[in-house]
């Protein structure tokens, strides 16, 4: 297998992996796995699905988190995910799915949507894009906040938005319990995701009844400290 090319913003947006978490997901797959790799800027325009991440990866372009991080399992001499059982590879899959497709969009509604979270991600989008592209700004706003309303989660109030965020995030620290990692004492695919998201609202630097929450569970805060510990050194200390 050659040199994996990741693209992806390049920046540790707010001292966490990626202002995205599907970034943030893939990037801490690799780390876990030792896979070669480096990381160049994203180009939406070649991203095949106009998403990121996206790798190159032995001539191919691959795209979505997932099918990326599915096809070096395949590929690898020791994935991550071997010798699940069939409960442990459920258990996982609900779990990634209610953060990737859930969450996920109560967090774009409270970053890109709300007020007061727009002002520190306009900024950190101005970092990554050249002066004259700034100017779209407003419009990608507006795209999302559209995208977050046909999606449905723009329709609930901010309360209840905020109150789902919580109540998501205290189901999953419901089946961590005081394990190290969701399935038990070492690290598995579906720990790059729920690490991910968790940087995306522990790290995210506006005060928040949701934030709050989150940060109430212990073990949520031990695991984050664990996982960047044992993949993100290179970040600040938390
Ligand atoms: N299922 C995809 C989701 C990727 C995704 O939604 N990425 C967002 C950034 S967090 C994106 O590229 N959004 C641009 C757009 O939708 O136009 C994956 O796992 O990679």
């Amino acid at each position: 297998m050659s040199e994996l090319i990741l693209r992806q913003p390049p920046r540790r947006a707010w001292g966490t992996p990626n202002m995205s978490p599907f970034c943030g997901k893939l990037e801490t797959y690799l780390r876990a796995t030792e896979t070669p790799h480096r990381i160049e800027p994203a180009d939406f325009r070649r991203a095949p699905r106009g998403k990121i991440p996206y790798v190159e990866l032995d001539g191919a372009v691959l795209t979505d988190s997932q099918l990326i991080i599915e096809e070096l399992e395949r590929r690898a001499a020791a994935p991550l995910d071997a010798g699940l059982t069939e409960p442990d590879r459920a258990l996982a899959r609900v779990v990634r799915r209610t953060l990737e497709e859930g969450t996920y969009f109560l967090s774009v509604r409270m970053r890109w949507v709300e007020d007061d979270g727009w002002p520190v991600v306009r900024d950190e989008m101005k970092a990554l894009m050249p002066a004259p592209l700034r100017l779209v700004l407003p419009l990608i706003r507006r795209k999302v906040t559209k995208m977050v309303h046909a999606q449905g989660t723009g329709r609930r109030t901010r309360a209840e938005a905020s109150q789902l965020i919580a109540d998501d995030w205290a189901a999953i620290a419901a089946l961590l319990g005081d394990r190290p990692y969701l399935l038990g004492d070492r690290p598995r695919t579906v720990d790059c995701t729920v690490y991910a998201f968790l940087e995306g609202i522990l790290g995210f630097p506006v005060e928040s009844t949701h934030r709050a929450a989150v940060a109430g569970h212990a073990n949520l805060v031990a695991y984050r400290q664990r996982l960047r510990a044992a993949y993100w050194s290179d970040l600040p200390a938390l």
